[in-house]
């Protein structure tokens, strides 16, 4: 069976700066849906709010955009109420790595089978240009007039540290190879995070298309091994010349946490009749 490679497509036309990096994001999360032979009604998004958050307005799944931060506890919440879904949660490294830190640490360690997608680009576009925990220090921004003084953190180390199981990094100007790593993080069992360099165009544009294709390349080209957790560690440390590796750094198989709650071993909690169960003497049990 042929299926549409439009089906995810939405009439309504996202209001994205023009030349956002979120374009690229999209497309591809697009083509990796396609690819996967997925249809809209098994797909939902989690999205935090920012620029990025918006992308489940306009993408043809279903679709929760939540509170800041909260993407993740979100998606966590959908997938084990219905497992049988395929549960994408989206946001920005503002998003993600700042509101949202705690939230981040602790699904790394959880292991349940969602995707992770954080459009990073090292600020806070929505709200117009604050340095976010990705920023370069020395970045001028509006909460940053004189630069920037903390370091950034490196949220891939941070998220293989945790204990995450899938660990890639994509480019948003490159939207081909970034549906690969969506499509295969997607395919993963377990907590799969991919981190996008995404470039923002109106409040980093210091760091443009041209700035990444010039630093860019992918770890495949080096012979990494992403079952090599060290190297994996190894490969997130800022290289000497200023490149920046792209692709899968670290691969791991861990029984996610779905498999250890026999209530999931069946159907998915939302199709289990609950019409005949007693909650009686739990509550009076809690009174
Ligand atoms: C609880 C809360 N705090 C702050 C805000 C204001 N706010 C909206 S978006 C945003 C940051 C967005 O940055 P990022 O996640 O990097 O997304 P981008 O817009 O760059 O895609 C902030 C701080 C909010 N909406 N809610």
């Amino acid at each position: 069976m042929t299926m549409d490679p439009t089906r995810f497509n939405r009439e309504a036309k996202p209001t994205w700066c023009p030349g956002c990096g979120n374009f690229g994001i999209q497309n591809a999360l697009k083509k990796a849906l396609n690819a996967l032979e997925l249809e809209p009604h098994q797909v939902l998004l989690s999205t935090g709010i920012g620029c990025s958050g918006k992308i489940s307005h306009w993408i043809n799944a279903y679709g929760f955009h939540g509170l800041h931060g909260r993407s993740l506890p979100v998606a966590i919440g959908m997938k084990l109420a219905s497992h049988a879904l395929t549960v994408i949660a989206e946001g920005g490294d503002g998003d993600g790595y700042s509101e949202g830190m705690g939230h981040f640490i602790h699904a790394c360690r959880r292991n349940v089978d969602i995707t992770y997608l954080v459009h990073n680009n090292g600020v806070f576009g929505l709200t117009t240009g604050q340095v976010s925990p990705t920023g370069d220090q020395g970045f001028v921004s509006s909460t940053t007039p004189h630069g920037a003084l903390e370091r950034p953190f490196h949220p891939l180390a941070l998220a293989i540290g945790a204990g995450t199981t899938y660990v890639a990094r994509g480019f948003s100007g490159d939207s081909e190879r970034l549906a690969g790593l969506i499509a295969d993080a997607v395919r993963h069992p377990g907590f799969a995070v991919v981190d996008i360099l995404q470039v923002c165009v109106s409040f980093n544009p210091d760091k443009s298309y041209k700035w990444y294709q010039e630093r860019v390349f992918d770890l495949d080209a080096e012979g990494h091994d992403p079952a090599d957790r060290a190297a994996a560690l190894a490969a997130t440390e800022p290289r000497e010349d200023g490149r920046l590796p792209t692709g899968l750094f670290y691969r791991a198989e861990a029984p996610t946490l779905e498999a250890g709650l026999p209530q999931l071993a069946g159907a998915p909690l939302v199709d289990h009749d609950i019409a005949a169960v007693d909650v009686a003497p739990l509550m009076e049990g809690l009174i």
